[in-house]
């Protein structure tokens, strides 16, 4: 998908937005099956911590950081949501306006790995048509319980326009990478003109006024962000990680 993308929008003269502004907020929401690692994905991105004894989220949970890139500093927010069966009519509404949606296997459990395709499907069917499509095997430190092979997890990303890339939450191996790549691949649609000016917001890409890329390095709470999570968790149990 993404080599498509890039031959559609190569050669268009003035893109619209390069050098324009400078701060964005990206919308990322992280689905698959519980017990995955999503949680811990999202508190190693942004606390750089492992929480072996964190509770199946209930619902949502929202964490946020910032990736300064090309000059441009881009707040990630992440919408965690719950894997768990009963939870799935409420995680749906939380698909709207993704630029980003990862879908999570474990490599130690094969179930979650057959399971990929429906949650792609619901990616397909809930999140923007423009949301970039990411796809994690999760836990490779547990290599010697290992029952999805890398090739496996490769093939069915080429085979459905998707970035791969494996991680261990617990130690932390391969989950920058997986962040920072997706803001680049952001980045390059923003500066190529992918998204249309008008609707950006629609896609999960937001302009944000003055901010400037001056927090470099920083893991904060966007307000506008953390009163949009505590809107949510009121309404459905949705948790902040602070
Ligand atoms: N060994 C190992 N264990 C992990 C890793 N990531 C998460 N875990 C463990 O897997 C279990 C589930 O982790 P969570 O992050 O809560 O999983 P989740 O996908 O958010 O689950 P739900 O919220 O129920 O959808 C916990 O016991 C974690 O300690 C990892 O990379 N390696
Ligand atoms: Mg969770």
């Amino acid at each position: 998908m993404i080599s498509s993308d890039r031959d559609e929008f190569e050669g268009d003269s003035i893109p619209p937005y390069a050098n324009l502004e400078k701060s964005f907020s990206v919308k990322f929401i992280i689905v698959g099956d519980s017990n995955v690692g999503k949680s811990n994905i999202i508190i190693r991105f942004t606390q750089d911590q492992f929480d072996i004894n964190h509770s199946p989220t209930l619902a949502c949970e929202f964490g946020t950081k910032h990736i300064i890139y090309n000059d441009t500093d881009y707040l990630v927010q992440i919408w965690d949501t719950a894997g768990q069966e009963e939870y799935k009519s409420i995680t749906r509404g939380y698909y709207k306006e993704s630029a980003v949606s990862i879908v999570v296997y474990d490599i130690t459990k094969e179930e979650s790995f057959n399971n990929i395709k429906e949650w792609l499907n619901e990616c397909k069917n809930l999140s923007p048509s423009s949301t970039l499509l990411v796809l994690i095997g999760n836990k490779i430190d547990l290599e010697e319980e290992r029952k999805v092979t890398k090739e496996m997890g490769e093939d069915f990303a080429n085979e459905n326009g998707m970035l791969f890339f494996e991680t261990s939450a617990l130690n932390g191996n391969g989950i920058e990478n997986t962040f920072q790549k997706c803001i680049e691949n952001i980045d390059r649609r923003i500066r190529e003109g992918f998204y249309d000016l008008n609707d950006l917001s629609k896609n999960g890409v937001k302009i944000r006024k003055n901010q400037g890329a001056n927090n470099i390095g920083e893991n904060t709470v966007d307000k506008k962000a953390l009163a949009e999570g505590n809107k949510k968790k009121k309404k459905n149990d949705c948790c902040l990680y602070n």
